[in-house]
């Protein structure tokens, strides 16, 4: 953006977004899941965080194959969660308090007990081809393409005597994009919720919705095989254009496409009015930064990330996007590991390090999303045995080594899951220090975190807590509108503890100084004029008027008006 072109304002840029586990974050009746009563009850606690926008993690009727991205009826809650008439009311709740709601839209594939699949499997006239059927010897799948969740992305059906295609669990049919039927219902659907009045959508995993003709052999060199062909497909511009222009382009929402693989020279065609009508994409090229050359599960080289590296992706996505196309911030969510543990230090610096992610989660050009734990700092966990997980990709992957011969059980590959498992982020949140944190009183569907006594959002909102930290910089972004359309700039890109950047909207310039690391470092950056400078929020008590010259302590960070 130059400084003489008109700002583009829009309010899901300037919006602060917390997504929400519904299974994780609030039980109202004691069984011991969290359901849309226990999150309406908490409404209250966003509104005073400074949230606008609620990302809802599926909460329609499943038969939870992969808690709820498994969707037996797309209108329709589920029973645990509650009824339509609680989700009205966490609707209405939300909106008095100025809170937006977005709903997840999961339609790269359906539930295996999803009506349109039972009709399917029974070769019922008008279903037949709703999902991806092929004729083929039971014991040999129609490609080599794998399953994200470990094993073969094909499933013999008895019934239909045929194969059929799922890119996740095996109790995830994909749904058959060229099918004009297919599109259609979906488009029906979408626009059911969105006359019920909500906000816009997550859009889960929707670069797979396109399978390239003949579905080839994908290489076996990537994991899972076949993302090389199913990936970004032929149409799925096609797909997505034509589903906007339905749906979406009539109501005043915004859309989230969360899609693997996407660098941001690819992100154009998908984005703004001239691309497919989305707003914005959780790309995943940070998310792939400690991960092994073989993808998350390879058991080598996984662990390490550089802040260089780090910064180079981040700030390629801060500067390269179009003119009018936006970010989505994010650090971690409900498929990947606590953000203070993976990015911070949950140990000597759990407190710095939580602050300083938040820092940058709030301050980078693009709209923030918060998961439910990150405000107060939630770490995570320790997994003991494969019994004591819960999720289908980390179990299929540990299955699939085992399979294979690669090892013998789950000990060979625990410091890895206890790195990456996705079942980090699903613990409970952590309310109170009392029995099951506040969370349930009865028998929590998933063990909560054993630091719950001390770590709690009670416990964070006294003081300089985490809590506050977050308050503040949401309080502070929604203040000075440089933090939300200023243009972005990179100072030191190779320096491996100072990530410094500058935010500038005209006249004014503001200077993030974040040290990401546990050893001080002394700030000195000749380029950037900070003799006036004015400190306008650190992460330590005392922090510094003129940041030159001066020590940066472990995991310290400064904002200052230049
Ligand atoms: O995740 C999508 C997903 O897992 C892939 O897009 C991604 O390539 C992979 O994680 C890379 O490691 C979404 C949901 O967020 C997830 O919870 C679901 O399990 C999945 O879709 C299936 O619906
Ligand atoms: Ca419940």
């Amino acid at each position: 953006m130059s400084i003489d072109q008109p700002i583009d304002r829009q309010w899901w840029k300037e919006v602060t977004a917390y997504q929400i586990y519904p299974r994780s974050f609030n039980d109202s009746n004691g069984d011991g899941v969290g359901d849309i009563p226990g999150i309406t009850e908490k409404v209250g606690y966003l509104d005073s965080l400074g949230i606008d926008l609620l990302w809802l993690c599926p909460v329609y009727d499943s038969p939870n194959a992969d808690n709820g991205y498994d969707i037996r009826d797309y209108q329709s809650i589920m029973d645990e969660f509650g009824t339509i008439d609680d989700w009205e009311a966490l609707l209405a709740e939300l909106h008095d308090h100025d809170i937006r709601l977005i709903m997840d839209l999961v339609v790269n594939h359906t539930s295996d007990e999803h009506e349109w699949f039972e009709q399917s499997r029974r070769r019922n006239s008008k279903y037949e081809d709703y999902y991806y059927w092929r004729d083929g010897p039971p014991d040999e799948p129609p490609n080599n393409w794998g399953s994200f969740m470990g094993g073969s992305a094909w499933t013999y059906d008895e019934r239909r005597e045929q194969w059929y295609l799922h890119l996740f669990d095996e109790r995830q049919p994909d749904l058959n994009w060229r099918n004009p039927a297919v599109r259609d219902d979906i488009a029906s659907m979408v626009t059911w919720w969105l006359e019920k009045g909500i906000d816009g959508f997550r859009i889960d995993a929707i670069n797979y919705i396109s399978k390239p003709d003949g579905l080839p052999d994908g290489d076996t060199e990537l994991s899972p095989t076949g993302i090389d062909v199913f990936g970004h497909g032929p149409r799925i511009h096609e797909y997505l254009r034509e589903l906007y222009d339905r749906t979406f382009a009539n109501y005043d929402v915004v859309t989230i496409a969360e899609m693997a693989g996407t660098t941001v020279d690819m992100a154009g065609d998908y984005l703004g009015e001239d691309g497919d009508g989305l707003d914005m994409i959780f790309h995943f090229e940070h998310m792939d930064l400690d991960v092994g050359p073989g993808g998350r599960w390879d058991t080598e080289g996984w662990g390490e990330w550089s802040l260089a590296e780090f910064k180079e992706i981040m700030s390629r996505w801060q500067t390269e996007l179009g003119e009018d196309d936006w970010n989505a911030i994010y650090l971690g969510n409900h498929d990947q590991p606590r953000i203070v543990s993976r990015f911070g230090d949950d140990e000597a610096y759990r407190e710095e390090s939580a602050k300083l992610l938040a820092t940058f989660l709030l301050t980078t050009r693009g709209t923030p999303f918060l998961y439910q734990g990150d405000e107060i700092g939630m770490t995570n966990t320790e997994f003991t045995s494969l019994d004591g997980l819960d999720d289908p990709m980390t179990i299929g992957f540990i299955e699939d080594l085992i399979a294979e011969g690669t090892i013998d059980s789950f000990e060979d590959v625990r410091d890895l899951v206890n790195y990456m498992s996705r079942d980090h982020s699903r613990t409970p949140m952590q309310w109170f220090a009392e029995t099951n944190a506040g969370f349930t009183e009865g028998d929590p569907w998933f063990p909560i975190a054993e630091n719950y006594q001390e770590i709690n959002v009670e416990a964070a909102r006294t003081g300089e807590s985490i809590w506050n930290h977050y308050q503040s910089l949401i309080a502070l972004r929604d203040e000075l509108e440089v933090l939300v359309y200023g243009e972005y700039e990179l100072y030191l890109p190779d320096d491996e503890q100072l990530y410094t950047y500058t935010r500038t909207l005209g006249e004014e310039t503001v200077l993030v100084v974040l040290n990401w690391s546990d050893e001080p470092v002394t700030f000195d950056v000749g380029a950037i004029e900070t003799d006036d400078a004015e400190p306008i929020l650190g992460n330590y008590e005392e922090s510094p008027d003129n940041p030159q010259g001066r020590e940066f302590r472990p995991y310290e960070t400064g904002i200052y008006r230049l």
